[in-house]
């Protein structure tokens, strides 16, 4: 039996004397335990087969109605002194969210069994990664965090070895949207949530470890959490550069660290190395390296099919666990956009009724190992990471934000990263297609203030003149019909290959005050069904409505008074000043 460290032991007493479950089981991670932990799931419903001769291995969860999304409304971080969270942030003392959650955990898991899940976020023998430990009375958490992480014996070696862990608590409790809580105690390096069997809100590795927690531990540390995708792009050539991309949720993170390049990019290749989270930290030589800390995929389902993701589609058709998607008669999961079958049962279990809002869930999800992706790059498991020749923010914006553009230096970058606005989507609970600020993409998942967060950004220019170039993207782009204006999917391809070109000096561009926008042509559009005026409007800057937007920046930027860093404000206000200039 692998060696448990006494002070895990000891939490884990703790926790069975206040939640009183009815056994104890330490995950070991084994094939055997997974198969033994699906066996007990199918046979209490947790999981439902699918046809498993077209689809060997994949199961199908149904979870509570109320409980399909993030609930930010819902989520604290619980620091001793409330600016430190931040506005940020829904704050708590920590006195008072440990006395709140607590009084929900006892006896919580009566009658249930407890599972201890360790877990490494990263390469088991990187120095990057970071362990945790999740106590959870969910049998589907435990299952879903073998194929997220790495779980079990070789992350308690670790653990016994690193000498700290976070700590995470979980308990789906009785499910009451009035006693759901997503607790951080980021100076404890703690989490406790309780309420809710969703992914984003109870796989404590993901969102409330490996951003929450770690984005904090991270800025004591001098290294980075972030809600970015990672892909390596290969040249006709053979040179690959690593991109690291910061998307908002459901806005096609997993689709472009998947993405499979269109017929006409020929000698093209995308190596995934993560679909959500990256770790960066600067070498030795002050290059930005990135680590995926997630094993696993846990993406957005509807709308994937041979064409938009092939990668993604072929991969799920084995060993997946599929949650909240509709069923065929002959129990093949469905989903909006899957493109054949046709549903027979909807994401409550119900008989589909056309007449009665979509089949599949729109934020139901597929989880599934990262080793499933006929992409997945080697270099994923490599202790250092990957160095990176780009970082881009994007967000989902109808208007406005051009195809692409590029950040004059870091400072600006980091600007362009604290601006990023975003529609909301199905990923949390609360109304679709609403206009927020979402900085960096971290509007959700950022452990502290945002204030101290652009000033930890900041400092890296003045740790290493060798950092990537930052731009920003919108694939999202609508005319007055409601028709989005680029194609999209495969075809992003054209504008990373742009990014690559401007970071190895290959191409000029027009400078304007938003940044560097690419000239007429420098976006190769051979073979797509573009014409020039269409290109023109996606790559021009209305500089009216930027001012406005930068207007808007300001004022949001203010409302972190004065822990906001000077230099932020001062490059907002320079390119406010050109934009009036060019007004
Ligand atoms: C996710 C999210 O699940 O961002 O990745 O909500
Ligand atoms: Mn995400």
């Amino acid at each position: 039996m692998t060696r448990r460290p006494k002070s895990l032991e000891q939490w884990v007493e703790e926790v069975a004397a206040h939640t009183r479950p009815r056994n104890i089981h330490w995950c070991t991670g084994s094939d055997e335990e997974f198969d033994t932990l699906v066996a007990q799931a199918l046979a209490d419903d947790t999981l439902r087969p699918l046809d498993q001769e077209r689809y060997p291995d994949c199961y199908l969860h149904l979870s509570d109605p109320s409980d399909v999304a993030r609930v930010e409304h819902l989520t604290f971080v619980c620091t001793t002194d409330r600016d430190d969270a931040g506005p940020n942030n829904h704050w708590m003392a920590p006195d008072a969210g440990h006395a709140k959650v607590d009084a929900l955990f006892a006896g919580a898991m009566q009658g249930r069994t407890m599972y201890v899940v360790p877990y490494c976020m990263g390469p088991i023998d990187s120095p990057y990664s970071r362990c945790g430990v999740e106590i959870t009375d969910s049998r589907y958490v435990a299952i879903n965090m073998k194929l997220m992480t790495r779980m079990g014996d070789a992350a308690l070696r670790r653990i016994e070895a690193d000498g700290s862990f976070v700590r995470g608590l979980h308990s789906t409790g009785d499910l009451d949207p009035e006693r759901r809580f997503i607790m951080h105690f980021p100076e404890e390096m703690m989490i406790k949530s309780i309420g809710s069997g969703y992914g984003g809100n109870a796989l404590l590795g993901k969102k409330c470890h490996a951003l929450r927690i770690a984005s904090y531990q991270a800025r004591s540390e001098g290294w980075l959490a972030e809600h970015m995708l990672i892909v390596g792009v290969e040249s006709p050539t053979g040179d690959t550069h690593y991109i690291a991309c910061a998307l908002p949720s459901a806005c096609g993170k997993t689709n472009l660290a998947m993405l499979v390049p269109p017929a006409s990019q020929p000698g093209w290749k995308i190596w995934t190395l993560g679909d959500d989270i990256a770790w960066l930290h600067l070498d030795d030589s002050g290059r930005l390296c990135a680590i995926n800390p997630e094993s696993g995929y846990f993406g957005v389902v509807p709308g994937t099919n041979e064409d938009s993701n092939p990668n993604a589609y072929r991969m799920i058709q084995h060993d997946t666990i599929f949650t909240n998607v509709a069923r065929t008669d002959d129990g093949e999961p469905w989903w909006e956009g899957k493109a054949v079958g046709e549903p027979a049962f909807d994401w409550r279990g119900r008989r589909y009724d056309p007449n009665g809002g979509p089949a599949a869930h729109p934020n139901s999800r597929f989880t599934v190992a990262a080793s499933n992706n006929p992409g997945y790059s080697e270099l994923a498991e490599a202790p250092g990471g990957v160095p990176l020749t780009a970082i881009v923010f994007g967000g989902r914006r109808r208007e406005l934000a051009p195809l692409v553009f590029e950040a004059r230096d870091w400072r600006h970058g980091v600007l362009v990263g604290a601006g990023v606005a975003s529609e909301t989507t199905a990923a949390m609970i609360g109304e679709v297609g609403v206009v927020r600020r979402d900085p960096m993409a971290m509007k959700p998942f950022c452990g502290y203030n945002f204030a101290d967060y652009w000033a930890h950004w900041l400092s890296f220019t003045e740790r290493s003149d060798r950092l990537p170039r930052i731009f920003h993207v919108n694939w999202f782009r609508r005319d007055a019909e409601g028709r989005f204006l680029w194609p999209g999917f495969g075809e992003n391809l054209r504008v990373l290959r742009w990014i690559i070109d401007r970071c190895e000096g290959k191409i000029g561009a027009t400078e304007t005050p938003i940044g560097y926008l690419p000239k007429p042509g420098d976006i190769d559009t051979e073979g797509l069904d573009i014409d020039a005026q269409t290109m023109e409007s996606l790559t021009a800057v209305d500089i009216d409505g930027w001012s406005q937007e930068m207007a808007s920046i300001g004022e949001y930027l203010e409302s972190y008074g004065e822990r906001l860093p000077a230099a932020l404000r001062r490059e907002r206000d320079r390119i406010a000043a050109q934009l009036a200039e060019a007004s």
